[in-house]
């Protein structure tokens, strides 16, 4: 009889999965399982830290709907993986952590003195959706089912199976049956009941004012062309989780852009129905509570999601609908078709918000126009739109500078938007862009990020040489931790930071940043550098840095005063505070 390791059983369930990349740094205790990824063609793509790895994975399964796979290996590998494994879980992507582990004998439980080891499962495990270990050759394929079966099942998140050195390495004179996934897990999405859907259509056909708000849930469901056909059915305006932003077009008439805070307030208020598609209603949707929202006895409520338990957590419903989103939308518009519903009372409403978009837009391009050096934060997104073709992932990270990058790009394309909009981790989205950029080898990805952000990871920029991935990281550099010494200037001197704009060097504490010229670091490590700090030399240095074809970093020196005042940021404050509504 052939032998075969833990190791090799396991890659041949993610083979049958249909895994094509995974993602991590090599090490000796998991050797049995990386070779055999490698000799079934599972490519292996290596960053520089493991929480890398976790990032790439999440943002590789966000952009491609398939499962993302990370693997680190026992003790430091784990402990690097930990923080990136905290952010997608609660960004919500569907991630499956492959881990080893010292030999069972002596980690589980721990004898004490054991060398690179610790409770890597009792860790994980309060962190994620699903952590268990392995404890013996005729439990990893088992156990190898329950995880992918814990992957498909609920909200998407961190799922995480730890294999022991010798398990993953160890010759075993067993022969193990790789099951197919349709034999150990839900392969279908689960279709919506019909008397929901009828419900529903009634509800929203009835309304006066429907709307709807969409978070993440429609990307992992795909349901871009559903949502556009339903919210056109029902004229109904679209807002979205920030995760979510682009579900719709924003070109589109109906679409309630996130960046005009006060209007989405305004949209749901007037609602006197609301459908709410894959979203928890969380923290960024202001708790779905007034006075953000319209109170919940006058705004009748739907919320459909694949996870029983985000039903009516943080809003009373009228309507609880656990399905697919994708199949549910599919059956609601095929419903809706045969309703009669007053379009045309509906899109003066809507009109009436698109007019207040263009206000807003018009007011916040203004600041185009100043073309002072250093420059005005506002010219980075657009011009960044303007140079990558349509259709660019964009990856924003930093304090201050993912929000001007909030504020001044459109999102044309669905699913083209990456971020950590839930836990807000400087730095992950070094590793999202290269991510994206596996997942989406056609294109280039632009990646907007604060000189904060990116002295996080900088040695990734040779992931991206390495592994020949087309992102253009802009940085931008104010040499300071931009968003909370703004924070800081007001809890010290209010008063002065409103009259001068901002305080002196010896006035905040320890919120500045030494200068590193990142142009220069991407040259060194083979990528194509470029600084600039005229806004009327941005678009060309753009341009050049995307002819180089590979990696490329362009450095942009902005205006740390004017780079402070970023836009919206008052809401932003405010959403640190419970909702003062019932
Ligand atoms: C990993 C991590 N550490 C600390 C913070 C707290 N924090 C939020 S914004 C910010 C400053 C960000 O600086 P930078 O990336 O340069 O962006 P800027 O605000 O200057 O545009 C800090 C330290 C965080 N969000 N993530
Ligand atoms: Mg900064």
């Amino acid at each position: 009889m052939a032998e075969t390791s833990g190791g090799e059983v396991l890659a041949r369930i993610l083979q049958a999965e249909g895994v094509e990349k995974v993602f991590g740094i090599i090490d000796g205790t998991y050797f049995g399982f990386y070779s055999a990824l490698h000799r079934l063609g599972i490519e292996i793509v290596t960053p520089r830290h493991e929480t890398s790895a976790a990032h790439m994975a999440g943002a590789y399964a966000r952009l491609t709907a398939k499962l993302g796979v990370c693997m680190a290996s026992n003790g430091p590998g784990v402990a690097n993986l930990l923080p990136g494994l905290v952010v997608e879980q609660a960004e919500g992507n569907r991630v499956l952590a492959v881990t080893s582990c010292r030999r069972p004998q002596i980690v589980y439980p721990d004898r004490g003195g054991a060398y690179q080891a610790f409770d890597q499962v009792g860790t994980i495990k309060r962190i994620s959706k699903w952590s268990e270990a392995v404890v013996s050759f005729d439990r990893v394929a088992e156990l190898g089912r329950a995880a992918l079966r814990q992957c498909h099942e609920g909200r998407p998140g961190v799922v995480h199976l730890d294999v022991p050195e010798t398990i993953m390495n160890g010759k075993f004179k067993q022969s193990v049956h790789t099951w197919q996934p349709h034999e150990y897990r839900r392969t279908e999405a689960i279709p919506p009941r019909a008397d929901q859907v009828q419900k529903a259509a009634e509800m929203l056909s009835a309304a006066t004012a429907p709307m709807i708000h969409a978070g993440s849930g429609v990307i992992h469901a795909r349901a871009f062309r559903e949502l556009k056909r339903v919210a056109d059915l029902l004229q109904a305006p679209v807002t979205t989780s920030w995760a979510a932003r682009g579900v719709l077009s924003e070109r589109s008439e109906l679409a309630v852009p996130m960046w005009h805070v006060k209007l989405n307030h305004a949209v749901r208020n007037d609602a006197d129905a609301a459908l709410i598609l894959g979203s928890r209603l969380g923290e960024t949707d202001w708790w779905g509570k007034p006075p953000y929202w319209r109170p919940a006895p006058e705004q009748a409520t739907i919320q459909v999601d694949v996870d029983g338990a985000i039903l009516g957590a943080n809003r009373p419903l009228a309507l609880a609908v656990l399905a697919d989103i994708r199949l549910f939308l599919d059956a609601l518009a095929e419903r809706l078709e045969s309703c009669s519903i007053n379009r045309d009372e509906r899109r003066r409403r809507v009109q009436k918000y698109r007019r207040a978009v263009a206000t807003e837009r018009a007011r916040l391009d203004e600041k185009l126009q100043d073309l002072a050096v250093p420059m005005n934060p506002a010219h980075i997104a657009h011009a960044c739109q303007h140079a990558f073709p349509e259709g660019t992932v964009l990856v924003a990270d930093g304090g201050n500078t993912a929000i001007w990058a909030m504020f001044f790009h459109e999102l044309r394309v669905p699913n083209t938007l990456l971020s950590t909009f839930k836990f807000g981790m400087l730095g992950a989205g070094v590793a999202q862009a290269l991510g994206a950029a596996v997942a989406r080898p056609e294109q280039p990805v632009c990646c907007i990020i604060g000189d904060g952000a990116m002295g996080f990871h900088p040695q990734e920029i040779e992931t991206a040489v390495r592994n020949g991935l087309q992102v253009v990281y802009v940085v931008v550099c104010d040499r300071q931790w931009g968003m909370v010494k703004m924070n800081q200037q007001f809890a010290l001197k209010p008063v002065k930071t409103l009259i001068r704009k901002s305080l002196g060097p010896d006035e905040t504490i320890k919120a500045d940043l030494g200068e590193i010229a990142f142009d220069r670091l991407a040259q060194a490590m083979g990528a194509h550098g470029e600084r600039v700090a005229d806004p009327r030399e941005l678009p060309a240095a753009l341009k050049r840095a995307l002819d180089s074809g590979g990696p490329a970093v362009v450095h942009v020196d902005v205006d740390p005063v004017k780079h402070m005042w970023a836009p919206g940021l008052v809401h932003f404050k405010d959403m640190h505070q419970e909702p003062k509504g019932r």
